[in-house]
């Protein structure tokens, strides 16, 4: 399994925004591809994507610089590895780069070739991807997990002009039977909300993550939408609600700006203690700021024991972040994006370290999203419990899903279903 060649070009994601795409040649012939997405509420910690800068091009946002670091640089340092050694790649690639954040060669040129690689290498041994990963990171292949697929249903924030300060809400089914079950739920619910938002005159118009963006008075008012397009369908017991937040866009000189007032962390707190009890939320995502560290550490101790605390712009994927959120007991899950952090082998590496702490994981899409589909065969490769990637609407979206549903049918009885498993709180649950 040799790489004989490796190249990237510049495509465009879901808002016809530049990404870069990857392809690896081994010296077989078997090609793997991968393209990376790109995020709008980006950590502050995040691993560098890089852009051009040039003004005269996609103002600004061309890949040209990343691409020619995969076409040169990387395409050099990589040329005769052995793609089935995807730990030795990845590390060969933060070495080359030598920063801490992979802003020389860009986290996006990185991200794209160390997924071309493992899809480069599945090809070689006729495995399917999510299997191929199991193997190459020496996981047993048996006990299936498919994941609960978290809907976001109503976008806000920075992915839509909704004036909504929480960027999302999902609907989450966490009694269904089986994983197209699940899919079945959210998009009969998806339909009926639809449904509700016509008959008050509201836009059905959609965001980035193709959930709806109406204009609403407040967010109590998209939580009461969602749980009546819940009834509707007649989910009520199986479909549960959860927000991402996504803070830190709306914290400015040390307040939470929220419903046009100014908040402090605790003040925030409250207001999610009671939507939490009143709407039964499983989890809420980046409820604080990604360097409220003090905040986020009384919200986990008022919180962490009845609901899912995500961080995402919290942790951005990243090892060291996520140790010390263990250390002070902050939050009790971690959302994964392979491009915070920039190779598969720290993503999983940074998963592991979650499921030994007891953080539960949540695989995620960005905002900005191809037609790729690795993140469906990383949350079953990794058993992670969970996926988030958006509305059941937009073929970018629909494409993570459909890849799922395609796997199920591949294990069939091999596999279940995780359900609530991922948001059930475990006595030991870090707070
Ligand atoms: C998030 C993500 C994905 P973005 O905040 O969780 O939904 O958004 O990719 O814009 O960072
Ligand atoms: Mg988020």
């Amino acid at each position: 399994m040799k790489i004989a060649g490796l190249s990237a070009s510049e495509i465009l994601d879901s808002r016809g925004v530049p990404t870069l795409e990857a392809t690896v040649v081994l010296d077989d012939g078997t090609r793997g591809r991968a393209a990376v997405p790109s995020g709008a509420s980006t950590g502050e910690h995040e691993a560098v994507e890089l852009r051009d800068g040039d003004k005269r091009r996609f103002f600004g946002k061309g890949c040209l610089k990343a691409r020619s670091h995969v076409d040169n640089e990387l395409a050099r340092a990589l040329k005769g590895c052995d793609a089935s050694e995807q730990g030795k790649i990845d590390e060969r690639m933060i070495a080359l780069d030598g920063t801490e954040n992979k802003g020389r060669l860009g986290a996006n040129a990185i991200l794209a070739v160390s997924l071309a690689v493992a899809r480069s290498a599945a090809a070689a041994s006729k495995q399917p991807l999510y299997r191929w990963l199991r193997r190459a990171f020496g996981l047993p292949e048996k006990d299936w997990l498919l994941p609960t697929p978290m809907f976001n249903v109503v976008n806000g924030g920075k992915h839509a002009d909704s004036g909504l300060d929480v960027q999302e809400f999902m609907i989450v089914p966490t009694g269904a039977e089986s994983f197209s079950e699940a899919l079945r739920a959210g998009c009969e619910t998806y339909h009926l909300l639809k449904k509700e938002l016509s008959a008050g005159r509201l836009s059905t118009a959609v965001g980035d993550e193709g959930g709806f963006a109406p204009h609403l008075g407040s967010h109590e008012e998209a939580l009461r939408l969602l749980r009546k397009a819940v009834a509707a369908a007649g989910y009520s017991q199986s479909v549960r609600l959860a927000l991402d937040a996504a803070s830190s866009e709306f914290f400015h000189d040390g307040a939470y700006r929220f419903e046009g007032k100014p908040l402090s962390a605790d003040q925030l707190g409250e207001v999610y203690a009671s939507w939490v009890k009143s709407y039964g939320l499983v989890s809420l995502e980046d409820p604080l700021a990604e360097d409220d560290w003090a905040g986020w550490k009384r919200l986990s101790s008022a919180l962490g024991s009845s609901v899912r605390l995500i961080g995402d712009d919290l942790f951005v994927t990243n090892r060291k972040r996520l140790e010390r959120g263990i250390r002070e007991g902050i939050a009790n899950s971690i959302l994964i994006k392979l491009n915070q952090i920039g190779t598969l082998t720290e993503t999983v590496d940074t998963v592991g370290l979650a499921r030994r702490s007891g953080y539960a994981c949540v695989i995620s899409h960005r905002s900005g999203e191809t037609e790729d589909s690795f993140i469906a065969d990383l949350s079953v490769a990794l058993d992670a419990g969970a996926i988030k990637t958006g509305a059941p609407c937009r073929s970018e979206r629909l494409a993570k899903y459909n890849r799922l549903l395609r796997i199920e049918a591949e294990l069939g009885g091999q596999a279940r279903y995780a359900g609530a498993a991922c948001f059930t709180l475990p006595q030991t649950a870090r707070r």
